[in-house]
This record gives structure tokens, sequence and C-alpha cells, in this order.
């Protein structure tokens, strides 16, 4: 048996992690049903890739919450896709690279770039800080965010364009799932976790964004959010 040790940042906002990346890992593992033991980790910096979330596997340190899958795949450890057949596993990987590669991103904007989130973002996510010092931390922090979002592509577009890039990707989810109970159809897959991460991400947390009002159009993806909560994370 594999001994898995999972770095992770704090949980925050009653969601089993402020971050889709770790809130994903962690729901990996919870679905396949294997032993994993958490470490906290808030500093990106000590993970081999500079993110978090990372993971050691029998003693081997490793980055990267779709590269560690891979890995556990590779050695017959998770296969969450097995019900699937060839082209929804294709539409599966193609609407979860729309998560990971973009809607992350709408995301992050609505946390670190929109001025009209930002005294709630610092005060409820940075709430153990002391409130004097908190300002000057959380400030350096945003500076670093907003540059990687000008790096990355996304925080160079408008507060309107960004939210109606969110919306189109909270749409082809709402669309997707339709009536089924989950993404998988009958049974949780991969995307489920995913998806979860994401939309949990987004409706919990005391943000109001155009974001959150889309995703709230959507009742399937609201109730789909509080079961698959209930369902993956409950243990
Ligand atoms: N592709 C990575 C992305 C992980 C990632 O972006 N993590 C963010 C937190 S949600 C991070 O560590 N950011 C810190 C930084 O970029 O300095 C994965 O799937 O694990």
């Amino acid at each position: 048996m594999f001994n898995i040790t999972v770095y992770q940042f704090s949980r925050a906002w009653g969601l089993p992690n402020p971050s889709p990346f770790c809130m994903k890992l962690e729901g990996y593992l919870k679905l396949g049903g294997l032993p994993y033991r958490i470490v906290e980790q808030n500093d990106p910096r000590k993970g081999p890739k500079q993110k978090i979330p990372y993971v050691k596997i029998n003693g081997q340190v490793m980055g990267d919450s779709e590269q560690i899958y891979e890995y556990l795949h590779s050695h017959q450890m998770l296969d969450l896709d097995q019900p699937l057949d060839q082209v929804t596993r294709a539409v599966h990987h193609a609407m979860r690279s729309m998560c990971d590669e973009s809607l992350y991103f709408v995301m992050v904007y609505s946390r670190w770039m929109d001025d009209d989130n930002w005294d709630q973002v610092r005060d409820t996510m940075f709430g153990a800080i002391p409130k004097l010092i908190r300002p000057v931390i959380t400030t350096q922090i945003r500076k670093k965010m907003q540059g990687d979002l000008i790096g990355q592509g996304m925080g160079r577009h408008n507060r309107a364009e960004v939210y109606s890039i969110g919306a189109k990707h909270i749409d082809a989810l709402g669309t997707l799932l339709g009536d089924q109970p989950w993404f998988g159809g009958g049974q949780l897959v991969k995307l489920d976790v995913v998806a979860v991460s994401y939309l949990a991400n987004i409706l919990q947390p005391p943000i109001a964004s155009p974001l959150k009002e889309t995703v709230k159009k959507w009742p399937n993806l609201v109730s789909f959010t509080e079961r698959a909560l209930t369902e993956i994370y409950r243990a």
C-alpha cells in the first residue's frame, strides 16, 4: 500500500479547501478510497513546482494535482473514469481543462483583482493575521497574484470580459450536467470532483460576484454542488 501525505492550504470558508486544486486532489483520493494524511502548508515555495498542493508518496515528493493523479493511475491505484466510454472521456477531459486552465483564473480574478471584493477576501481569507499587519502582508500577496493574472492573460481583460468568459464556462457545465445526478451519469467520476471543487469555491465563500450569480442561475449546478460535497467529502 502507498503511504500518501498531502500538503495543502489550511481549510477556509467551511470548504474542504479554498484552493480548487487542493480540493480536487483530496476528492480524487477520497473517491478512490485511498488513505492519506494531510499536512497544512500555506507556502507554495515549499512545493517541488512552487505550487500547492503537492504530495509525498512513499518518500517521493511530487507536485501538480493532475500529475499526481496520473502517477496513481499508472500504478493501478486510481481509475475514476473507468465507467466512461472513449467519447465521454474525451469530452470530460476538455471540460476539466476548461476548469483548470480558464475558469480557475476567472475565480482568481474575482478574489484578487476585482476591487469590489478585495476587502471581503482579505478579511475572511486572512482573518487569522493580526489586523494591524494584515494590509501589508495581503497587499504583497495581492500584487503577486495580479502579476500572475496579467502574465497568464486573464488580467488583461476588463471586468465585464472576464465574467463573460466565466459565464460561458458555467453555462457549459450546467448544460452538460442537465438532469443527471452526476457528470458521470449514475456514478461519480473525475469531472464530478473537478466541477464541485470549482462550484463550491464560487458559491460558498462570502464573495459576491457575477460569477456566483451565473452559477445560481443553474439550479442543477447548485443542487449538484450540495450533493457532491456530501457524497465525496463527508468522511
Ligand atoms: N497545475 C497545478 C496548479 C496548482 C496551483 O496553481 N496552485 C495555486 C493555489 S490554488 C498556487 O499554489 N499558487 C501559488 C503561486 O502560484 O505562487 C495543479 O494542478 O496542482
